[in-house]
This record gives C-alpha cells, sequence and structure tokens, in this order.
C-alpha cells in the first residue's frame, strides 16, 4: 500500500486526503495541534459531498515528525504563511521524501528551489472546497489537481493518479511554472474581487457590475502577459466561477476568519511580473492596496 503524508488538514489537506485514502492509500497527517491530530486519529476525516451525502475514511494523524510513515509521498498543504517553518522542521528532520506542493500563488517556488530537496511536484486544485471543522471538509466545486514533476525522479508521482475518478479528476503536466502561472492567473481574476466585494465565487458573474470590474482584469492581465491568453481564455476562468459557484474563495475566506490573505504569493507576485516587463495592471494594483488596507485594519 502506498503511504501519504500530508502536512496540513486544512480545506485543501483534508480534501486530497478523502480522495487519496477512498482511493486505498495510507494516508497520515502531520498537523500542528496536538487537539486536531488526536480528533482526526480517532474519528477519521469527512467528506461533504455536492449530492450531501458524507464519506468518512479511517486515516493516521500525528504532531511528530518522527511518527511519520517512511517510504511515503508528502503532500504539502500548509498555507505559503506556514511553508517557512515547515520546511526548517523538514531539513532539521531531514526529510528527503518526493514532495509534492499545492499551495495557491508564486511565492513558494523559490522556498522550494532553495530547500535542496530530491524530488519535487508542484500541482494546481480547482477544487472548491471549505474546511467545516477540524476533520470535516466540504466539497463544493469539482476542478482538476494538475501535477507537473518539476526535478527529482518523476515517476514517483504518478501513483497519485491512481485516485482519479469524475468528481476527483488527476491530469499530469511537464510544465511547473506554466500550471502555477495558469493557477495564479485565475487566484487573481477571482479572490482579490470576491474578497474584497465579499461574493461568492458564481456571483462575481452573475452580478453586472463585478463582472464589469472581473471584464476590465480579465483584458489587462492579457494586455500585460499576451501568452496566457490561450493558456487561460476567459471562458476557462468563467468556468471555474460557475463550477466553484457556491464557493468562497480561500480569500474571502481568510478575511472573514480575521486571517492574513495570500495577498503577497497571488496579487504581488503578478504586479511584480507585469512590471518586470513594464506593463502597469492599475485595477489590479487598486485591488492589492485595498487588501492591504482591509489587513491592515485587522492589526489594528
Ligand atoms: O483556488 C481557489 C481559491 O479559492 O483559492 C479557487 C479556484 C478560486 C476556488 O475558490
Amino acid at each position: 500500500m502506498m503511504n501519504v503524508v500530508i502536512a496540513g488538514a486544512g480545506s485543501i489537506g483534508l480534501l486530497l486526503g478523502s480522495f487519496l485514502a477512498e482511493a486505498g492509500m495510507a494516508v497520515t497527517f502531520f498537523v500542528r495541534r496536538e487537539e486536531q491530530a488526536a480528533l482526526i486519529q480517532h474519528r477519521g476525516i469527512q467528506r461533504i459531498n455536492q449530492d450531501a451525502t458524507t464519506s468518512t475514511y479511517h486515516v493516521e494523524a500525528t504532531t511528530d515528525i518522527a511518527c511519520l510513515p517512511t517510504p511515503s509521498l508528502w503532500i504539502v498543504a500548509v498555507k505559503f504563511t506556514g511553508m517557512r517553518d515547515l520546511l526548517s522542521e523538514m531539513q532539521q528532520a531531514k526529510v528527503d521524501n518526493p514532495m509534492l506542493f499545492v499551495q495557491n500563488g508564486l511565492a513558494h517556488l523559490e522556498l522550494v528551489q532553495n530547500a535542496a530537496m530530491p524530488h519535487v511536484a508542484f500541482a494546481t486544485v480547482e477544487h472548491g472546497a471549505r474546511r467545516v471543522d477540524d476533520r470535516s471538509v466540504s466539497h463544493n466545486g469539482v476542478g482538476r489537481l494538475t501535477i507537473a514533476p518539476a526535478w527529482g525522479d518523476s515517476h514517483l508521482f504518478e501513483k497519485v493518479g491512481q485516485a482519479h475518478s469524475a468528481v476527483f479528476p488527476v491530469g499530469y503536466h511537464d510544465d511547473a511554472e506554466q500550471i502555477l502561472m495558469r493557477k495564479v492567473f485565475i487566484n487573481c481574476m477571482i479572490n482579490p474581487l470576491t474578497a474584497i466585494l465579499q461574493m461568492k465565487n458564481g456571483e462575481l458573474l452573475t452580478n453586472t457590475h463585478s463582472r464589469e470590474l472581473f471584464d476590465t482584469l480579465f483584458s489587462e492581465l492579457m494586455t500585460a502577459f499576451p501568452e496566457m491568453l490561450t493558456v487561460l481564455p476567459y471562458e476557462a476562468v468563467a468556468e471555474v466561477c460557475r463550477k466553484t459557484a457556491n464557493n468562497q474563495s480561500s480569500m474571502l475566506t481568510d478575511r472573514l476568519a480575521g486571517r492574513p490573505m495570500e495577498i503577497e504569493t497571488i496579487v504581488t507576485a503578478i504586479i511584480r511580473k507585469a512590471n518586470e516587463r513594464n506593463q502597469s495592471v492599475q485595477l489590479l494594483t487598486m485591488l492589492e492596496t485595498m487588501l492591504y488596507a482591509i489587513d491592515g485594519a485587522r492589526e489594528e
């Protein structure tokens, strides 16, 4: 049986863990809080499906890096803000397992590149998922898990594909940077507007005024990055909004929970890239300022 370690049991960690356990893999969660580890260890994890049924899976959970199974494939599903601490803990424990990183944004790429790991892949997740409690996740929209091996032995990541199904499509790609750029564009289109306007993903398109902003943002981004138009046509972003219509974006969820939003790794990263090529992205820059203002108000 294949061992999979999932670092982080937030919405994406729990969602991936549920589908991999369903496919027969032995899943162990590596989490920070004892209380969460004990709950998951004793009661398993739960996925609330789109048809309102609930699936429960038996998995392991620990807060102790020395107790994790090896050999195993690791999936790092903590937010970018938690990555520095996790990477240094992994380095101290000399973890050299194959690592699959599923963060939104771009800033984690550089951290991982500097961490000297032998086998690395990056993935993008387009599912709508909401963490309900410490062991439960609600699956609010089917999207693809796309895996792009970056260096080391790419075959080590093939087993994840065994979990492929109609409600959990898994695909592979050979260009990690391209899939991350595609996803970060989707996040730039959906996350700032939904977080600022406090709208669900689907409302962005059904409200005439937010749709106007959405369309303007799309043209602005494609003017600055014309090569992205074939990678991410308008219809593809609209499709993500529709498929995750009832989902709250991760940025809105962070805002409402009083947590810092992933502004830097998603929005600032793209503004920097645009500025490097002497392109101004005025609307996105304005949205970035609003997000930092909201974040600043949280800290005061
Ligand atoms: O990745 C997401 C997020 O919320 O961060 C999307 C795809 C926009 C789904 O909500």
